[in-house]
């Protein structure tokens, strides 16, 4: 190779970046302008060409012997390698059999996950598009695993979830008005790192900075200490998990009996406030929720929480709840509590002030708009009209026709029989996979496509091996992000992998629907169809609008911020009757007559206290924080040196409380045991005061490696805390993801310790391809 590559532009989830790909070896420079670029980058280089990557179509080999079919068998069979054009044969066989003995409606492709960066080849979009166009549809998934709880709560209650966490108060609003800040679940920066289709500049860390210098006080409620920066300068206050309802009806009910509360903007802007007060003031059940009550529930002093709602009154108050709070147990209450709070306190809809649900969950809020957006692949129709809240999928596939609740309504599980996954990986990201384990083996067929050995892809039937970003080209770009990206292939793809796409395509030719699927469009038109809308909405507006070909020859496009208008809340704050919420009382909703209707328990008309069931047992003494991951996206390549660096003897690290260890006989760097009754996995024990007393902290994404040969059950001896989460709705409102939160016993692990394979390709792949 005599002259080198040029350093060409991309983008990642994680944040924008050029690179060349240089005498084998991945070159890669942070997008400039980025003030703190985040070190998930240090992940790619191992993207491009580790063994943990599929080289080649591959079939398990008891689905091609004995025909599809409920097998318990996946996850532990050998494979058949097999070249593209008899597999695209044989899957386009099996999607017309399916189709035609049991309709679409047997076809689950959800396909939820978090994919890559581009928009073109975002791999769940290019799923849906291709079952809605070959099979007519299939059962679809509802709502996110991030947010399942909001997403249902906030519109009924405010707005929609996108208005209360993506057009809100900004950081440059924080940055110059707040005078407090009380965060719920904190605004960790390894989380605000992220975001979906790209991000240039990652703000977070700046904006606190500055906030802080000002004068503003940070308030961290939070288990672990690191979730707010030291830039902040927080006072932690170390709340009991799945306790914060409590807390916020205490500080409230401090506010209302010192009649320190916002009258006027409770008259003018909520409604139901009569009802809330008489529950908060223990006059409908005796049990006034004061400080001394949640004193004990929340693990905090009655005259820390008592003094911490006296310096909220009369100043510019911002009350932030982190998505982390709602994946858990009754996820809807301090989502709706949060939002009380803040009303009565009166701050909402004015600069810098009020309630922001999500603030620095993701690097898409806190920030402005940008005026053009660039437009989303058309995923055509879906006939089908099951679905499920996204994180049910267990409880699909394990009950067919079974009855659950949702929001208001009573509906029935579809009868799958056929999954397609491409894009995500619910062996990492969904809870009790043990359990999730037998509800895969109940299907007919699993398609994965992906460009790892991901356990989700040991478990399928037919694997395809799908490029990563940096092998093709597409186009980066985000509503909250300035610019539009067009990124360059940096690597020839790894194997015979195909894009996702070029595999729908492949198909679709097959199944006689190639014209309605690819529209005739190469990739590169694609690119260019998709980026033609907002290149006449920037000519419309009279700012540079380039061509296509211009776009790609010189690189990344500015767009401007829309102005920072404080969205829906400021709006109807100035005019509450123009401006009305879509709530059934055009107010913010304290009572939901409504909610209240459904007759749940478990999300009654009001927020309230409501007692968890997964609390610490004498067998399970130790609450688990199984959150975000801060050397990764997800379970995204956990094989890179960032995520490795950071794993000690190659396991994920947990971190406690130095006195938990202590007695338990546990030293910094042990390799530790962490069990309950649904599961248990291996990880290495790192112990520090960041962590409050009686927690665990254990993040998600280590690669699920079970250890089927273990005498008790299956053990994940790499550290994925999802074989111990509970597979259980936060409620029947909502039915989100309850994964944040569980109850475990750690013990010292003692005896031989079992090697990770997670990356290794199937263990019989290679005798079967010899
Ligand atoms: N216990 C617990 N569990 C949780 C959470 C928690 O807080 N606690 N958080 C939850 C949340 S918020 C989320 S969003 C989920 C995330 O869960 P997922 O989104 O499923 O996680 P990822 O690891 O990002 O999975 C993406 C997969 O897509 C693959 N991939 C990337 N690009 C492409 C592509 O172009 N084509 C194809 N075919 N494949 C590609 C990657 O290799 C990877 O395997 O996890 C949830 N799980
Ligand atoms: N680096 C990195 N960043 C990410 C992601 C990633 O995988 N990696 N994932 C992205 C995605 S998809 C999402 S949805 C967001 C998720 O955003 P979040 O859900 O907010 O993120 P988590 O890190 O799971 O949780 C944040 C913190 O909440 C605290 N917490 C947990 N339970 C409680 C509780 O009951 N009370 C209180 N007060 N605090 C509690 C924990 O200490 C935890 O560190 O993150 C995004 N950012
Ligand atoms: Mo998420």
């Amino acid at each position: 190779m005599a002259d080198a590559a040029p350093f060409l532009p991309h983008s990642s989830h994680w944040g924008n970046f050029t690179a060349r790909w240089h005498e084998g070896r991945l070159e890669l420079r942070p997008h400039p302008g980025d003030p703190d670029p985040s070190p998930i980058l240090g992940n790619m280089a191992a993207a491009l060409r580790h063994p943990a990557r599929i080289a080649r179509p591959m079939v398990r080999r008891g689905w091609l012997e004995r025909g599809p079919g409920p097998d318990a068998r996946r996850g532990s069979e050998e494979f058949v390698p097999m070249e593209w054009d008899q597999v695209l044969d044989l899957l386009a066989g099996e999607l017309r059999r399916v189709k035609e003995a049991h309709g679409p409606q047997s076809v689950f492709g959800g396909s939820y996950g978090w994919s890559s960066a581009g928009r073109f080849h975002h791999a769940q979009s290019q799923v849906h598009r291709f079952l809605n166009i070959a099979l007519g549809g299939y059962v679809r998934s509802v709502n996110s695993y991030s947010a399942g709880a909001s997403a249902v709560i906030l519109p009924r209650i405010a707005a929609p979830m996108e208005q209360i966490s993506r057009r809100n108060v900004t950081w440059d609003a924080i940055a110059r008005h707040t005078d407090i800040i009380l965060s719920f679940g904190g605004m960790a920066l390894k989380n605000s790192m992220v975001a979906s289709g790209g991000i240039s500049q990652h703000v977070e860390r700046g904006s606190m900075q500055a906030a802080c210098e000002r004068g503003a006080e940070f308030v961290l409620i939070s288990p672990l200490r690191d979730d707010l920066p030291v830039e902040a300068g927080a006072e932690w206050l170390p709340v009991r998990p799945n306790t914060d309802t409590a807390l916020m009806l205490a500080l409230t009910h401090t506010l209302v009996a010192a009649g320190l509360h916002d009258r006027a903007f409770l008259d003018r802007y909520t409604a139901g406030w009569d009802v809330f007060e008489d529950y908060l003031m223990g006059r409908t059940d005796g049990q006034p929720k004061d400080a001394a009550w949640a004193a004990p529930i929340t693990g905090l002093t009655a005259e820390a929480i008592t003094a911490l709602a006296h310096r909220l009154p009369g100043r510019r108050s911002l009350i932030t709840v982190s998505h982390s709070l709602q994946r858990a147990e009754f996820g809807e209450q301090p989502v709706w509590m949060g939002m009380v709070l803040a009303a009565a306190l009166g701050q909402i809809g004015l600069p810098g002030g009020g309630y922001h649900y999500s603030l620095g969950a993701l690097g898409h809020t806190g920030r402005r708009m940008v005026a053009t957006p660039v437009a989303a692949l058309n995923q055509g129709k879906n006939s089908v009209r099951e679905f499920i809240p996204v994180a049910r999928i267990t409880d699909m596939l394990l009950n067919p026709g079974g009855r659950y609740d949702y929001d208001g309504k009573e509906y029935a599980y579809a009868d799958i029989k056929l999954v397609y996954w491409a894009g995500g990986n619910p062996f990492h990201h969904h809870q009790d996979i043990n359990r999730l384990r037998r509800g895969f083996a109940r299907v007919d067929t699993l398609i994965v496509h992906d460009s790892a050995w991901t356990a989700t892809a040991r478990h399928a039937d037919i694997v395809l091996p799908a490029t990563v970003t940096m092998e093709r080209e597409d186009i980066g770009a985000a509503p909250t992000d300035p610019l539009i990206i067009p990124m360059h292939r940096i690597a020839e793809p790894y194997g015979e992998a195909r894009d996702d796409f070029a595999i729908f395509a492949g198909l679709a030719e097959r199944l006689g629907c190639s014209e309605a699927f690819t529209e005739g469009r190469s990739v590169r038109e694609w690119l260019a169809f998709l980026y033609e809308s907002a290149r006449t909405a920037l000519e419309a507006r009279g700012l540079p609008a380039p061509d296509f070909e211009t776009l790609w020859r010189e690189g990344p496009l500015e767009i401007p911020f829309a102005e920072d208008d404080g969205g829906v809340l400021r709006a109807f704050r100035e005019d509450p009757e123009a401006n009305a919420l879509h709530t059934e009382s055009g107010r913010l909703q304290i009572f939901s007559p409504t909610i209240a209707g459904f007759n749940y328990p478990d999300c009654p008309g009001h927020p309230t206290w409501l007692e968890p069931v997964d609390v610490p047992t004498a067998e399970a003494p130790l609450r688990l924080v199984a959150n975000q991951p801060a050397t990764k996206l997800h379970s995204q390549l956990d094989f890179g040196a960032t995520s490795q660096e950071a794993k000690r003897r190659g396991r994920e690290v947990v971190r406690m409380n130095p006195a938990d260890a202590e007695a338990r006989g546990i030293a910094d760097g042990d390799i530790v045991r962490l069990f309950n009754n649904r599961g248990a996995c291996l990880a290495a024990a790192q112990l520090t005061e960041a962590v409050a007393p009686g927690i665990v902290n254990l993040p998600t994404g280590a690669w699920y490696d079970p250890d089927d040969a273990a005498a008790e059950a299956p053990l994940c001896v790499h550290g994925n805390p999802n074989v111990l989460t509970r597979d259980f709705g936060t409620s029947r409102l909502a039915q989100g993801c309850t994964g944040q939160l569980t109850s475990v016993q750690v013990e010292r692990f003692e005896g031989n310790l079992p090697p990770v394979r997670a990356y290794e390709p199937p263990a019989a792949l290679a005798a079967a391809a010899e």
